[in-house]
């Protein structure tokens, strides 16, 4: 029996969901549409499986399949990133951070991180987040001029504070993250340096973002975002982290792993090993460059003056518009995209200046210059027009239309 026999509420709403996705276009720069060879491993039947411990090394019976796929997994990460080591069992990216955390630190260590209204994470120390609560973090940021991050402030905040940690890797900075620069300042200190790759992993692992492998100690990821497989985490670190990572994330911190999930990060990791997923990856940066150059051609003010990556940052403080006014208007007129603090940002985290615009998404579904070009148009025409409904009417009927040439890859009926 279907799904929607068995349960039509629940089949109706993935309908719905299906529906969205297909007639609006994600900018949000985190997201991306997996392929439906990682849905169909992610809905397989591993969903079944209870599996705590490492192959070879289990707490139950059965194992001797997730045996095969979690080594399979673990040699298609460590291939693809050129790692000594990789555990593929992280639930998400938050989790990867906190197991890495976890065998680096001990509670009430002193860490540094990228404030979050600066491009950082959640978990890179916020108050608000366990790594925060957990430890001594020192926020650093952006130089307020450039807005590109001020590595002298790092290294003198370090010289001051002495952390046991850097952490680097950010949600909303659109420029190229010097690691070389950050391992020497990790140096000048005797600190260890854990970068979260969560949002460029996938230029990474095609060489077009520098890969931070030869400075970090540890690596951490989500595997959902410009690496374009299901929503999950990995850790990547020296071989003589292993046994000191693969302890924190199992037993400190997860139970047993998420074996369908680990089955979509093997398809993910083969996937990401194809000539095409180059030519993806160089499509991606391409489009961003692109929307950065419209944008700015048509009036806004981007983050840090432009993009090196998959992602630009929209300063709307002179439209006089917030980021949660844009991010409402822009969904309405059926452009997804998520409102976003800028550095130094005056307004509250709920309502902020500005809006992060990601390509990755819409790269997948096959928009090239063109139909970027045009999008930017129609966010300018959204953002200058913010409470006119017929505007949000006209926009979103063209934006169908684009949609209706680029379908989504993991949508089959
Ligand atoms: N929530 C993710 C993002 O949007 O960048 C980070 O975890």
């Amino acid at each position: 029996m279907s799904l929607r026999n068995i349960d039509p509420d629940t089949s109706r709403i993935i309908e719905l969901e299906k529906k969205r996705q297909t007639e609006t276009i994600s900018l949000i720069a985190s997201e991306n549409h997996a392929s439906a060879a990682v849905l169909e491993a992610q809905g397989s039947v591993f969903t079944d499986k209870y599996a705590e411990g490492y192959p070879g090394q289990r707490y139950y019976g059965g194992c001797e399949d997730v045996d095969l796929l979690e080594d399979l997994a673990v040699e298609r990460a460590k291939e693809l990133f050129q790692a000594e080591h990789a555990n593929v069992q992280p639930h998400a990216g938050a989790q990867a951070n906190m197991a890495a955390y976890f065998a680096l630190l001990e509670h009430g260590d002193t860490a540094m991180g990228m404030k979050l209204d600066h491009g950082g994470h959640l978990t890179h120390g916020e108050k608000v987040s366990f790594s925060g609560r957990l430890y001594n973090f020192i926020k650093y940021g952006v130089d307020r001029e450039t807005e590109r991050i001020d590595y002298q402030e790092i290294e003198q905040l370090a010289l001051k504070h002495h952390p046991r940690l850097i952490v680097a890797g950010a949600s909303a900075y659109p420029r190229i993250i010097d690691f070389e620069r950050l391992r020497s300042i990790a140096d000048t200190v005797d600190a260890r340096l854990l970068i979260d790759i969560a949002h460029i992993a996938g230029l990474v692992a095609v060489g077009l973002h520098p890969s931070p492998v030869p400075y970090a100690d540890v690596i951490t990821s989500t595997t959902h975002k410009t690496l374009r497989g299901p929503r999950s985490g990995i850790i990547l670190c020296r071989k003589e982290l292993a046994s000191a990572i693969d302890a924190a994330v199992f037993p400190q911190m997860q139970g047993g792993p998420l074996v369908h999930a680990i089955a979509a990060k093997a398809v993910c990791f083969h996937e990401a090993m194809q000539p095409d997923f180059e030519d993806y990856q160089r499509a991606t940066l391409e489009n961003a460059s692109v929307l950065a150059s419209e944008l700015q051609r048509l009036g806004l003010r981007l983050i840090s003056g432009g993009t090196d990556n998959h992602l630009v940052l929209v300063d709307l403080t002179a439209m006089n518009v917030t980021g949660l006014q844009a991010e409402v208007a822009l969904e309405k007129a059926g452009i997804v995209t998520n409102r976003d603090p800028i550095p130094f940002d005056k307004r509250p985290r709920r309502v902020t200046s500005g809006i992060r615009l990601g390509t990755p998404a819409a790269t997948t579904r096959g928009l090239g210059k063109e139909e970027v070009k045009r999008l930017a148009a129609l966010i300018i025409r959204v953002v200058t027009n913010i409470d006119d409904v017929n505007v949000a009417r006209e926009v979103r009927e063209e934006v169908r239309q684009i949609c209706a040439s680029f379908p989504v890859p993991g949508i089959i009926d």
